[in-house]
């Protein structure tokens, strides 16, 4: 995985472990024994670290993290480099990520290709750097540039990190004899590693530096890389280098054995995971996609047609009429206002965007579109009337996709004469902001009809899941049962406050309950009696006409249009109420109870979305959790949450609340129970 070879009087070691040249133990095996065969031999003057691909080097290999290390370490070898007698040289093309960079920093010189990226994300991965990067960027750099790098994982570009002095060259042509170059200059001039270096680390720096970790630590949310960052860097200013390399060192096994970093390292697979779609292989080619149309200018529309104009594409946003189009129209202008006045737009760019969405009555307007996305109101025959009318003026070949949260997509379909070309793309609200895509295949679609979707998914920004047809599809479905499980909990005992409090305290943004004011309580209110379903306490809270923050109150009190929610003696009373009425007697529940009473549910029907094959692997559904429902990335995703509970304590706990309620749609799964009588996780079994 690393050639060796010398040109002239310069050794070349290059990196060829594909796809992306991670510093797997053969990776560093092979570094290390350039470094001692170029010291060994006496014809060579001076080494160059080069890579093949696309990357130089993406870093240690994630997917060594957590099994036994096996030898050389990464910081022996970058020790080996740094100490080697003759100077070493890297010779950096595409991306240096985490340890990657700490290879680089590790030698004596830095050359990069014009667009190469340099960076150190491994805080995204709930880690710090742990060969070196918190030592010798600092040193390298100033601490007051190395820590934000840090902090915000984000790679900077090789005309930045020359700026920096983080880089020597940056060269457009032959990267390594750009750097073989460097290196015999340095054999010429004997330059030590670091002597030009530590000068950076100034009094004006450390307190520089200061001012941005407090910062820093003010938003560390509970993560614990973030202070351990701080610490690591700090070290620099008291620590000799070989003291503060073991102290960062013991920082990072700490972060690499924590639950968060495990969730975390978990998340980063499954979203390359999911980009593998079952049975539809790289021959499938998306149908391109130039213009769009988008059917419905509501908030949901409105949503959909900004992700085209953000990401360049034309879109013509379709009403019935003239007044909800303007309306749409204005709507998304305020919201492009607030960006602008925020400073996150341009007031060029604001009107670039707006110039991309054409308003447009009656649905000939579709005429012309790649690709027709339906955002109208949530009710089959309004959808099968539009699919009608859009068989008849739409493009041959044009996708046709709905954005129904709940319905059956093939029977939508069938109001049309091309169902190869239906399907769903469930986006989720705000849709211009979060980054879930629900993209909904039937078993009549065409596979390049899907794949367009996923395509066109990535264009916008988003993270596509593809899922099977049904009600609910993955999202929804599994928010339905924690929906019911917070009706149980409050007929059962529990108050608004102590389920939200739970969630909040597990890590979401918002509860329940909060969340449903926020959304609107008649848009469960009106599911469920279309349904015929009944949920005693918020159809009681509808029927007083208390529909959430909008009418000032829901489960909660929101007076002069508070946004945070206060408790309600009332409705606190008619909870009271209703549980006195069905003859339960209320009694307390612990925060950890209310935990497993919302969650378990959720993850038993996730067990039941894997059997019908809905989602085709656990890691899609904590994707979709994750990026549709904030659900905390650090906690991994409903489904790997479970397997850390452990399946045959949650199909306990199960069991017993099935037997209390005496609800049979409680018991646990088939796959969750056999899962947990194997002893065995989600995690292992293969889409
Ligand atoms: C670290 O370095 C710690 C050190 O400080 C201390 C150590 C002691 N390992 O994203 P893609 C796989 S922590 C293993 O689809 P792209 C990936 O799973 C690390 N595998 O491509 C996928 O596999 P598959 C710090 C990795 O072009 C394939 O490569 N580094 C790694 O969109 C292609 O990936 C990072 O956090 C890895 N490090 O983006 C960088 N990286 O085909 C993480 C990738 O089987 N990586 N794979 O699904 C990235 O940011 C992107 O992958 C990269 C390429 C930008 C490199």
């Amino acid at each position: 995985m690393v050639r060796y070879e010398v040109r002239g009087r310069v050794a070349l070691a290059t990196i060829d472990n594909p796809p992306v040249n991670a510093l797997s133990a053969a990776v560093r095996a092979g570094l290390a024994e350039a470094i001692q065969q170029a010291n060994a031999d006496g014809a060579v003057v001076a080494v160059v670290i080069a890579a093949t691909g696309k990357a130089f080097i993406a870093g240690a290999d994630i997917s060594e993290f957590g099994k036994p290390s096996v030898a050389p370490f990464l910081p022996d070898v970058l020790d080996a480099i740094t100490n080697s007698r003759k100077p070493v040289v890297a010779a950096i093309q595409g991306v240096a990520l985490g340890g990657g960079l700490e290879v680089a920093l590790a030698c004596h010189g830095r050359v990069a290709l014009a667009g190469a990226k340099l960076g150190l994300p491994e805080i995204k991965l709930g880690l710090i750097p742990g060969a070196g990067g918190t030592q010798r960027l600092p040193r390298l750099i100033g601490a007051a540039k190395a820590f934000p790098m840090m902090l915000s994982g984000e790679p900077i570009s090789a005309g930045q990190a020359l700026e920096y002095g983080l880089l020597d060259e940056v060269v457009s042509g032959d990267v390594v004899a750009a750097a073989a170059r460097l290196a015999e200059v340095l054999a010429a001039d004997g330059r030590g590693p670091l002597a030009h270096a530590i000068e950076r680390l100034t009094e004006a720096d450390h307190e520089a530096f200061e001012v941005l970790a407090g910062e820093a630590l003010k938003k560390a949310e509970g993560m614990p890389n973030v202070p351990a960052l701080v610490e690591a860097v700090r070290s620099v200013f008291r620590l000799p280098f070989e003291e503060g390399m073991k102290f960062e060192r013991r920082l990072f096994l700490e972060l690499v054995a924590d639950e968060r970093s495990r969730a975390l390292r978990h998340v980063f697979f499954a979203e390359r995971e999911v980009a593998k779609i079952p049975s539809i292989g790289p021959e499938v080619q998306p149908r391109g996609i130039q213009s769009a149309a988008v059917i419905g200018a509501g908030t949901m529309g409105g949503g959909i047609a900004m992700c085209f104009a953000n990401a360049g594409i034309p879109v013509t946003l379709i009403e019935t009429a003239q007044a909800p189009l303007d309306n749409g129209m204005n709507r998304i202008a305020a919201i492009y206002d607030i960006s602008v006045q925020r400073g996150s737009l341009t007031p060029e760019a604001r009107a670039q965007r707006l110039k991309r969405i054409t308003p447009a009555v009656g649905l000939t307007a579709a005429a012309t579109a790649d690709i027709v996305i339906e955002a109208a109101f949530e009710e089959m025959s309004v959808k099968r009337d539009i699919f009608t009318g859009l068989d008849k003026v739409a493009k041959p070949g044009a996708v046709l996709a709905s954005n129904t949260s709940y319905l059956d997509i093939p029977a939508i379909a069938a109001a049309t004469k091309r169902p190869q070309d239906v399907l769903g793309m469930h986006f989720f609200s705000p849709a211009n902001v979060m980054k879930l895509l629900e993209v909904v295949r039937p078993k009549e679609v065409a596979a390049d009809a899907i794949a367009t979707a996923v395509a066109l998914g990535r264009k916008l920004g988003k993270v596509p899941v593809v899922v099977g047809n049904g009600f609910g599809f993955v999202g929804n479905r599994m928010l339905e049962q924690r929906t019911r499980a917070t009706e149980r909990l409050l007929v059962a005992g529990a108050l608004p406050h102590e389920i939200d409090a739970a969630l909040v305290g597990f890590g979401f943004k918002m509860g329940p309950c909060a969340m449903a004011d926020l959304a609107g309580l008649d848009i469960g209110w009106r599911s469920r009696k279309a349904r015929g379903i009944k949920a005693a306490v918020a159809d009681a809270i509808c029927e007083a006409g208390w529909l959430g923050q909008k009418t000032g109150r829901g489960f909660y009190l929101y007076p002069q249009g508070a946004r945070t929610g206060q408790r309600d003696p009332e409705v606190e009373a008619l909870i009271v109420r209703i549980s006195a009425e069905k003859g339960v007697t209320r009694r307390s529940f612990s925060q950890e109870e209310i935990l497993a009473r919302l969650l378990d549910p959720m993850v038993n029907e996730g067990a039941r979305i894997l059997e019908e094959g809905i989602a085709s692997r656990p890691g899609d559904i904590d994707i979709v959790w994750i990026h549709g429902y904030n659900w905390p990335a650090w906690r991994g995703g409903p489904m790997f949450w479970a397997d850390g509970v452990g399946l045959d304590v949650i199909a306990k706990r199960l069991e017993a609340q099935a037997a209390e309620i005496g609800d049979k749609a409680l018991e646990p799964a088939p796959l969750l129970k056999q899962l947990a009588a194997e002893g065995r996780g989600f995690a292992g079994l293969k889409g």
